[in-house]
C-alpha cells in the first residue's frame, strides 16, 4: 500500500509535449534540419539543455556555449508563449479526479517535474494546491533518469521512497522512479514503457492498478 503519489507534470497531468516538441522542430529548422516523429520520445522527461544536445545530436550540428544558451532560450521563449493560455479545460482526462481522490484517501501528493516551467503551468491549471510539494526542474538539477526529483519529492513528504508510486509518461522517468526505489506506474504503452511496474492509458484508468497489486492510503 502506497502512502504517495509523485507525478510527472508533462504527459501525465498536462499534454504540453506536443508544445515542447513543435518548440524544438523550430530550433531543428533555424539549424537547417528536420526531427522525424519519433524522435519527440527522445526529448520527454528530459531538461531544456539535455533536450537541446539531443536535437544538435540528431542534426549532426555542433555550436558553442553561448550559442547552444541562446537557442535554447529562444525555444523556451516559444514554448513558454504556447502555453501562456492553459487553463483547467488542458488537463488529461482523469487527472483532476485522481489527485482529488488521493487526497481524500489521505495519501500524500507531490509534483516531480523536469520543467522549469512547472509553477507557471500549475498556476494556469489551478491545481498547485493540490500538491503537498512540488519540485521542478529549478529545484533539482541532476535530469532523469537521475532519481533526484523524486527523492526530493518523498523526502519533503516525509515518506519512504518504498512506499512511494511515481505516475510517469517517459522512458527516463519510469527509470528514475526504479533507480529511487519506488513503483513505476507507466502512462502510456507498455511496448514503450517496457521497465514500468505497470501501465496505464492515462489517470482515468487509474483504479485498474489495484488489480496489478498497487494500492493507495
Ligand atoms: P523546460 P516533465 C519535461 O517535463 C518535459 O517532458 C521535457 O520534454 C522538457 O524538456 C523538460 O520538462 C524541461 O522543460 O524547458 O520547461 O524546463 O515531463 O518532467 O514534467
Ligand atoms: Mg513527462
Amino acid at each position: 500500500t502506497a502512502h504517495a503519489a509523485l507525478f510527472d507534470l508533462d504527459g501525465v497531468i498536462v499534454d504540453t509535449a506536443v508544445h515542447h516538441f513543435a518548440a524544438w522542430r523550430e530550433t531543428a529548422a533555424e539549424l537547417g534540419f528536420a526531427l522525424a516523429d519519433q524522435d519527440e520520445e527522445l526529448l520527454k522527461g528530459v531538461g531544456r539543455m539535455d533536450a537541446l544536445r539531443i536535437v544538435l545530436g540528431i542534426g549532426g550540428v555542433e555550436v558553442d556555449d553561448a550559442t547552444a544558451e541562446r537557442l535554447a532560450a529562444e525555444k523556451n521563449a516559444r514554448y513558454v508563449e504556447a502555453i501562456a493560455s492553459i487553463t483547467p479545460a488542458d488537463m488529461l482526462p482523469g487527472a483532476l479526479d485522481c489527485l482529488e481522490a488521493l487526497r481524500a484517501q489521505g495519501v500524500r501528493t507531490a509534483l516531480g517535474s523536469a520543467s522549469r516551467n512547472a509553477p507557471m503551468i500549475l498556476d494556469g491549471l489551478g491545481i498547485r494546491d493540490l500538491f503537498d510539494a512540488v519540485i521542478d526542474g529549478s529545484v533539482v538539477t541532476e535530469a532523469k533518469p537521475h532519481p533526484r526529483v523524486f527523492l526530493a519529492g518523498a523526502e519533503a513528504l516525509g515518506v519512504a521512497p518504498a512506499d512511494c508510486v511515481v505516475f510517469e509518461d517517459a522512458i527516463a522517468g519510469v527509470r528514475a522512479a526504479k533507480a529511487g526505489g519506488m513503483l513505476a506506474v507507466g502512462i502510456g504503452d507498455p511496448a514503450v514503457l517496457t521497465e514500468a511496474d505497470a501501465v496505464i492509458p492515462g489517470l482515468h484508468a487509474v483504479d485498474a492498478l489495484a488489480s496489478h497489486g498497487i494500492t493507495f492510503a
